[in-house]
């Protein structure tokens, strides 16, 4: 895609009124979004004794970067992801813009009003990518550019409109984080287009200042990405003193000053910068005319002029790029520009006190009472701003998040039929979950429909360990160039068919798991980013679901939709070891907000499951699907799913071998280990007649709909019932339950809080080691001889 990024004007074409506009709007948001934070820490009653927060330093630092930005650059298609601690001139500018209700701002940070930092859910003046978790939003930028290429070049979103600009407000401590570098080593891979990422190089984190000549690392690392680096370093007026005598010597004074000088001298004012120019500079030609021009407020002003903070040198800067090749921007700035803690290392966390913030007000011309009105102190007349304000090209299109009709889906797949041997005294061909989801994803790669078009799946390099590989040979691979299989060309023979094209509907990435989540967030908010809606599917090894497990949860944040698979998972994967082998994504599953989880035995379950879960992502109401599937081949049940069969299963259980009206045990079990506890329960036929065999496909969904039947007969509807409430009164209130899982044992022991039974809790809850399903099943006690002897104790001894 060659499109030049859209809306370049250049700065030239900028009216004298539009620039002045700009500038008084400038000083405003960084009024408002100081003010914001003030009121909520010392004007709104604070009921718990608690600080409220909020980061008038950070965001000081990007007032002009986001003025130029939101007011003049966007276009309504370019999406941004905002530093998560810049927050309040995000809701600033939105309330100039009047997308944003004065009340929210009244209540930053408090309940019902503008989030603390930038949520696409719970904000309501259309956050385009939520941030909050540093380095995760930045990220995000590069995937969104990414699916923004794989929805326009197939043709999914019309072609006529000009592509947007993914960027990202970047703090430069964030690029600390380990996932930003991931994502660019796989953004280099995919050829990333109409990505714009501006630092803001403030010099300092949380803590401290940073690292002296940072910027060359940054510089260098970007450049040897393919990136275009443009570095925003001192405004017209240092510029221009450098033009003059003794100009050159004031530059390199400044290029060699420490961060931590620097920024100390940026707190102390024109006095410190006047004692240690005179001193460093003296004899040199020129510098004491120029500081004999300047008093002490005006030197301040000079020497802090960085071009972060110098709104002509910004919109220069964002205008001159012309092309769709990624740009990081480094832009030099101060964190508390313009306000009394302006450099401080401390900063961070800092407020104003009462006292400064007065003074502030003072400075900024704001009259008491007229704090939240738009204009008050501004130099430009009202109707001027408000005119220039409903010109503001961001802004003119309408609503920017797009509506995207569902995509049908069929009523259940095909239930792939096993194959090898039957297994004495089991009925059935033999299966397992994961092999079942393969194929299943085959069986849809065939179909021509508008379902299968929309699929797109990924995986951090073990598509084929994930049985993803027939879906691949058939639907290929994504990338924004046609490349042959050399391989298959080279007549070399191989089962996978890895052709690379735009039509391609797999994205292969790299192994960073972090990368796949973020992603997966990109491809399921593709809907109202971009118009067209994806149905997602990524695959990955289950234990490391917890290496992406800040992505995965940032995802949910988002409301973003898809599918994730984990397999295979557990002990169960015996061979592979402890460090392969997931213990506690079960409860991640259960635990997850957005996210719904299962673990079905057999690949009926399987398929009814994925039919829910491709209409589960599309629902108003709905969220992403997790599959918690395995390696290992059972037998499956000879058995045809009726629709109430299949219902159940999406419901997260049904009884297997219903109880007797006197029993007095009942197995529970999910996964894997179905065969285990069916082989238990058959010998405990013997000694417990009616004993129950109840096969627990979600615990996740089970426990969801208890906590709502609850919440509900709180609520006064005392008929309220939850499914596994009527699938547990079935069981005698006296009899015991075993339940057993190949994960942690708290997945299933809640069960027995549901109708009063006592429960035996088999699971993993410690580290796995190699071996055989024989043995370590006996060693983890999940074993049919553990599941008798749990009966055992609960049926004889009592416990
Ligand atoms: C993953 C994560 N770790 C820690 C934090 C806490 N935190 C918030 S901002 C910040 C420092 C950020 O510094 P920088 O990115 O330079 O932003 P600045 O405030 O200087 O603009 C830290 C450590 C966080 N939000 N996310
Ligand atoms: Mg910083």
């Amino acid at each position: 895609m060659t499109t030049p990024a859209p809306g370049s004007a250049a700065p030239a074409d900028l009216a004298p009124d539009r620039r002045a506009c700009l500038q008084a709007l400038e000083r405003k948001v960084l009024w408002l979004s100081s003010w914001m934070i003030h009121n909520a820490n010392h004007l709104r009653p604070n009921r718990d004794g608690l600080k409220v927060g909020g980061h008038q330093a950070s965001s000081a630092s990007v007032v002009t970067l986001m003025t130029a930005l939101y007011f003049d650059v966007l276009r309504p298609q370019d999406r941004v992801a905002v530093k998560p601690h810049a927050s309040p001139v995000y809701h600033a500018i939105q309330y100039l813009l009047g997308r944003q209700p004065r009340e929210k701002l009244e209540a930053f940070r408090g309940f019902g009003g503008a989030q603390s930092y930038p949520s696409r859910t719970k904000d309501s003046d259309d956050v385009d990518f939520s941030t909050g978790s540093v380095g995760l939003g930045v990220a995000m930028t590069s995937f969104a550019s990414l699916v923004q290429d794989y929805v326009r070049l197939k043709n999914l979103i019309p072609a006529d409109g000009a592509p947007g600009r993914m960027i990202a407000l970047v703090g430069d401590a964030e690029l600390d984080e380990g996932n930003i570098h991931e994502a660019l080593l796989e953004g280099w891979k995919h050829d990333l287009r109409n990505l714009w990422w501006v630092i803001d190089y403030n010099r300092q984190s949380l803590d401290s200042v940073v690292s002296d000549r940072l910027f060359n690392p940054i510089d260098q690392l970007f450049r040897a990405m393919g990136w275009r680096v443009v570095t925003l370093k001192y405004g017209k007026r240092l510029e221009a003193a450098f033009a003059r005598p003794g100009g050159d010597a004031l530059r390199q004074w400044i290029d060699d000053c420490p961060n931590s000088l620097y920024s100390a001298l940026t707190y102390r004012g024109g006095a410190g910068w006047r004692e240690h120019l005179r001193r460093d500079l003296a004899g040199v030609v020129g510098i004491k005319e120029l500081l004999d021009e300047h008093d002490d407020d005006a030197l301040h002003r000079l020497m802090v002029n960085l071009a972060g903070h110098d709104l002509d040198s910004v919109l220069e800067a964002f205008h001159g790029i012309e092309g769709d090749e990624p740009v990081c921007f480094i832009a030099y700035t101060i964190k508390g520009y313009g306000l009394p803690f302006a450099g401080h290392k401390d900063n961070h966390a800092g407020l104003m006190n009462p006292e400064q913030m007065a003074q502030f007000q003072s400075a900024m011309g704001v009259p008491q009472g007229a704090e939240w009105d738009r204009f008050a102190g501004l130099d430009r007349p009202a109707a001027e701003l408000e005119r220039f304000l409903a010109s503001v090209p961001f802004v003119g299109a309408g609503p920017r998040r797009h509506a995207a009709s569902p995509i049908a889906v069929p009523e259940t797949f095909p239930v792939p039929k096993g194959s090898g041997r039957h297994d004495a005294g089991q009925a059935g061909m033999r299966l397992s979950t994961q092999e079942a989801f393969g194929r299943i994803l085959n069986d849809i790669a065939r179909r021509t429909d508008d379902f299968a078009a929309r699929i797109v799946t990924a995986s951090p390099d073990v598509t084929v360990s994930t049985n993803l590989g027939g879906w691949v040979n058939q639907r290929g691979i994504f990338d924004r160039r046609r490349r042959e299989d050399v391989f298959r060309e080279q007549k070399v023979v191989s089962a996978q068919r890895w052709s690379m094209s735009p039509d391609g509907q797999h994205i292969e990435l790299g192994i960073a798991e972090h990368n796949l989540f973020i992603l997966l967030a990109a491809l399921g908010l593709s809907g109202p980013l971009f118009g067209a809606r994806l149905l997602p599917v990524g695959t990955l090894y289950d234990p490391f679901v917890m290496r992406g497990l800040d992505a995965l949860n940032y995802a949910l944040y988002q409301d973003a939709r898809f599918l994730v698979v984990g397999t295979p998972s557990g002990i169960t994967l015996a061979p592979e070891g402890g460090a392969h082998q997931s213990i506690a994504t079960p409860l991640i599953g259960v635990g997850l907000p957005g996210l719904v989880s299962f673990e079905p035995a057999f690949a009926d379950e399987l398929a009814a499951i994925l039919a829910w879960a491709f209409r589960h992502m599309q629902a108003e109401e709905g969220g992403s699907v997790y599959l918690r599937l395995s390696t290992r081949t059972i037998a499956q049940p000879e058995r045809s799913l009726t629709p109430a069969m299949r219902e159940a299963i999406v419901a997260g259980g049904y009884w297997v071998v219903p109880p007797g009206p006197d029993a007095s045990l009942a197995v529970a079990y999910t996964g894997a280990v179905a065969p285990e506890a069916i082989e238990a329960h058959r010998q405990l036929q013997e000694d417990v007649p009616g004993a129950g065999l109840l096969a627990v496909t979600s615990a996740d969904r089970l426990h969801a709909g208890w906590r709502d039947a609850q919440r509900a007969r709180r609520q006064g509807d005392r008929a309220a019932r939850a499914s596994v409430e009527r699938l547990l009164g079935a069981l005698p209130a006296e009899a015991a339950l075993v339940t057993v899982v190949d994960g942690h044992p708290a997945t299933l022991s809640w069960l027995g809080a549901v109708a009063r039974h006592r429960v035996q809790a088999l699971g993993v809850d410690r580290f796995g080691q190699s071996g055989d399903i024989p043995d370590l099943y006996r060693a983890y006690h999940i074993d049919t001889d553990a599941i008798l002897e749990a009966a055992a104790c609960a049926v004889l001894d009592g416990v």
